[in-house]
């Protein structure tokens, strides 16, 4: 049997090694071949082009290439942290990029993957900022600037969203939103990240139906969960770090 891993916000960065050496771990011993893992945004804490070639970046790309080598399909979506990871980066590790909301069967019902930044939409700050970052001209005006700079424009990003001003209860997903793409799709569960606010939420669809909406947890130093469809049902799995 072929099992599905749906995985988000590993957030790899230099800042946490034991994070990085449980992710190591997980590719290595999780999914086995003829599986498929998603990850739904945010692998990495930042992502600054497909020529970064800091060894981060190049450590992470050789693992993904042993992992989609020995027969593991591997799906990627854009978080807010790696919209710029690029078609050279899947071509490099045998990635597919997918669309930032994704249609899927998954334990045998419709199904949408998507990171879930889309869906917090009672913060108007941040989806201004969203609509501006993910556009074309601002990411090819970005692509232009050498690493170093967009080392630079990272970092300052990163230290200026950690000190925002938009209350918590603004940077949930919102009833609304996760219905109004469920309709658009004619679909009755959603998988997500994004909010680390690990949660299986019940939404009443205006057709009477209940559909559900997983939400996955941040990867932490020492722990991370891993929600895996086995072809009849969804359940969630605690992986720990090596011994
Ligand atoms: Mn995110």
């Amino acid at each position: 049997v072929n099992n599905k891993h749906f995985i988000s916000d590993v957030h790899l960065s230099d800042a946490r090694p034991d994070t990085i050496a449980l992710w190591q771990h997980y590719l290595r011993t999780g999914p086995q071949t003829g599986d498929q893992l998603y990850i739904l945004g945010d692998l990495f804490d930042v992502w600054i082009g497909d020529d970064d070639d800091a060894p981060l970046a190049c450590q992470v790309r050789t693992s993904l290439q042993q992992l989609t080598r020995r027969g593991v399909a591997l799906y990627l979506q854009h978080g807010n942290r790696d919209f710029m990871l690029g078609r050279r980066f899947a071509r490099q590790t045998g990635a597919t990029l997918l669309p930032e909301v994704h249609y899927l069967t998954v334990a045998g019902q419709p199904t949408l993957l998507l990171h879930g930044d889309q869906l917090c939409t009672n913060d108007h700050h941040y989806q201004a900022a969203r609509r501006r970052l993910r556009s074309r001209w601002f990411q090819c005006l970005l692509r232009l600037r050498t690493l170093h700079a967009r080392r630079c424009v990272a970092a300052n990003y990163r230290a200026r969203s950690h000190n925002s001003p938009t209350p918590l209860s603004q940077m949930d997903a919102t009833a609304n939103a996760v219905l109004e793409q469920l309709q658009r799709y004619h679909a009755n569960q959603m998988i997500h990240g994004h909010t680390h606010r690990p949660a299986v939420h019940q939404h009443h669809l205006p057709n009477g139906q209940v559909a559900q909406r997983y939400v996955l947890d941040e990867w932490h130093t020492t722990h991370a969960s891993v929600w895996i469809d086995d072809g009849h049902h969804l359940h969630r799995q605690i992986i720990g770090s090596p011994p």
